[in-house]
């Protein structure tokens, strides 16, 4: 299969060495120049729990050099998802199938108003991985991707997509209700990252102390009310108990929004706690709470970049 992966930080890093160590011809597309060229010397460096290893495979700082593509992964930060696929346009033809895992509420609607005719199909992942420098990667655990359907006649393809991910050692399985997964995500995602961002904490410190805890209910309830009344069908019996016990397990992880504003940079808030607010808005719930943790992120964001200038 040929594959570009658009969006190559520790995530797309992941799947594209997986996919291309499992025979495909994958390029990893990223705007960063030096993990570009590092992995085009010396191949993409992956410390596993078993050991270190280094994947051969090729990187493009654009799309120009790159034909058409039989599965495009989008992988960027929801904010660039428009651009991204905006100006991966060379890589669609009407049989490309584009596959989003990013973090977040909104990319697939995206992406399919901007690659109309598109396949598009959504999922999560629970693998964790984070940037350890150019052209080297931390794979931190190893969860299950789920993915599905979210336009287009993809019924067959995602099938084939899954198998051949899972063929390539990342477990993927496929559902019929992919928005009940993703907002399954959303509402973990809104419990954890804006605390550990606000807190500068890693995950697991969060279920250690009754005030994290006390928030992370506040923001996770107004979540799940907002998705009840959308007539999502949320994937867990107790969220918070979920969110917790993925607080727990991801233990010693610094939340991707925690790790944004480490590098000085824009956070996916708007995606995550924002989407909830303008989700809840548009169905009358209000969700004070998620409001106000988007616009703590916002004014960290605004003061680091003020410092920086
Ligand atoms: O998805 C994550 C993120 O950091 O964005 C969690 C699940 C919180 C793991 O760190």
């Amino acid at each position: 299969m040929k594959i570009a992966v658009i969006g190559a930080g520790a995530m797309g890093s992941l799947f594209g060495a997986y996919l291309a160590g499992g025979g495909h011809q994958v390029a990893l597309v990223d705007v960063w120049r030096e993990h570009v060229e590092m992995i085009n010397k010396q191949g993409l460096r992956i410390e596993e729990k078993s050991g270190e290893k280094i994947v051969s495979l090729t990187a493009e700082k654009d799309t120009r050099n790159l034909g058409a593509q039989d599965l495009v992964i989008i992988f960027v930060k929801s904010y660039n998802t428009a651009d991204a696929v905006n100006t991966a346009r060379n890589l669609f033809t009407e049989s490309t199938v584009i596959l989003t895992l990013q973090n977040g509420l909104g990319n697939a609607e995206i992406i399919a108003d901007t690659v109309r005719n598109a396949t598009v199909l959504a999922g999560t992942t629970a693998h964790g991985a984070t940037v350890l420098g150019p052209g080297y990667i931390r794979h931190a655990g190893v969860g299950e991707t789920i993915i599905g359907i979210y336009k287009g006649a993809g019924d067959r393809r995602v099938h084939d997509i899954a198998d051949t991910f899972t063929n390539c050692g990342i477990k993927t399985r496929v559902v019929d209700d992919i928005a009940s997964q993703l907002w399954g995500k959303l509402l973990i995602n809104i419990g954890i990252n804006p605390l550990t961002a606000l807190l500068n904490v890693t995950n697991g410190r969060l279920v250690e102390y009754d005030a994290t805890c006390a928030l992370m209910q506040m923001l996770v309830s107004e979540g799940e009310a907002v998705a009840r009344a959308g007539g999502i069908n949320i994937p867990y019996a107790d969220v918070l108990e979920k969110v917790k016990q993925v607080a727990v397990a991801t233990g010693t992880n610094r939340s991707s929004m925690l790790q944004d504003l480490d590098k000085g940079g824009r956070t996916e808030i708007d995606f995550i706690n924002g989407a909830v607010v303008r989700e809840g808005a548009k169905l009358g719930i209000s969700t004070p709470y998620n409001e106000m943790v988007t616009q703590l992120i916002k004014a960290v964001e605004a003061i680091r970049e003020f410092n920086v200038n």
